[in-house]
């Protein structure tokens, strides 16, 4: 069977959590990654049952997880974490969560996976409209939207079989006008869908790994709660 990696899964909402479905009754192994600050409540909500009624497969068995590991695709190594990051409340008590080791963890577990998924974006000024944006909000939305994409391939192609696939999700709003897609998120899909057939050329060619994004419809997930779907 193939194993898949889904980064961007903290419930049962989103398009990431509806993707390890679909893979899982596919017959896939799903290991996803979760964002550290939304790491506890996932996993106290998994272990104590709140999302078994969503993990129901349509064989009538549930999705298994196999693990989660706690990732922040903001950071690539230990070294590009701030201080006050790491000393977060939110943060402390968990390690290994930049895009650099969680690979090197899944390396360790399980050696090999064949699909990787990206599901995640953020941007922290999403409410303010484009004109209005800070270069700081942009250029976070970028990092955690579109730069996010690169460093997970980067760190997860050595692993991945020949073969493999990965896909992100990307929204039209880089393509045509969509008032409240704001703080410079438009522009992270612009970017994401552009990076995604130079990265599918090299990947391709370098690695025999397909790249590939759907842009999706709406849906109410908790990212999406924030711009008002
Ligand atoms: P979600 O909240 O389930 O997933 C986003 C995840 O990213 C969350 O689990 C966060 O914890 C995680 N995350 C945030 N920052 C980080 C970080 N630094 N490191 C690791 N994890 C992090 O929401 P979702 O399912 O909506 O989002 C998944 C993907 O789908 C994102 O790339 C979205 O941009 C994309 N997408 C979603 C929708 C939608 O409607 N939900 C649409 C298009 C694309 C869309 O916005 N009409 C209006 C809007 C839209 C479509 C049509």
């Amino acid at each position: 069977g193939k194993r898949a990696f889904i980064a961007g899964v903290a419930d049962d909402n989103g398009y990431g959590w509806a993707i390890a479905k679909s893979l899982a009754a596919a017959g896939a192994e799903i290991l996803v990654g979760t964002w550290v600050p939304a790491l506890k409540i996932f996993e106290t909500s998994l272990q104590r049952g709140k999302f078994d009624e969503s993990r129901v497969l349509p064989d009538g068995s549930l999705m298994e997880i196999t693990k989660v590991y706690a990732l922040d695709a903001v950071y690539d190594t230990p070294e590009d974490v701030p201080e006050d990051v790491k000393s977060n409340r939110r943060y402390v008590g968990f390690s290994k969560w930049t895009v650099k080791e969680v690979a090197e963890s899944v390396k360790e577990d399980f050696g090999s996976i064949d699909i990787l998924v990206h599901s995640l974006a953020n941007g922290p000024e999403v409410t303010k409209c484009l004109l209005e944006t800070s270069r700081y909000g942009y250029l976070a939305a970028v990092s955690a939207s579109s730069y996010s994409f690169i460093s997970l391939l980067q760190h997860f192609i050595p692993m991945m079989n020949p073969g493999g696939a990965s896909i992100s999700l990307s929204y039209i709003a880089c393509d045509r006008v969509i008032p409240g897609y704001g703080g410079g998120m438009s522009s992270t899909k612009a970017a994401l869908e552009s990076d995604t057939k130079v990265l599918a050329f090299e990947a391709g060619r370098k690695h025999g790994i397909r790249v590939n994004t759907i842009s999706a419809g709406p849906v109410r997930s908790r990212a999406a709660n924030a711009i008002g779907i």
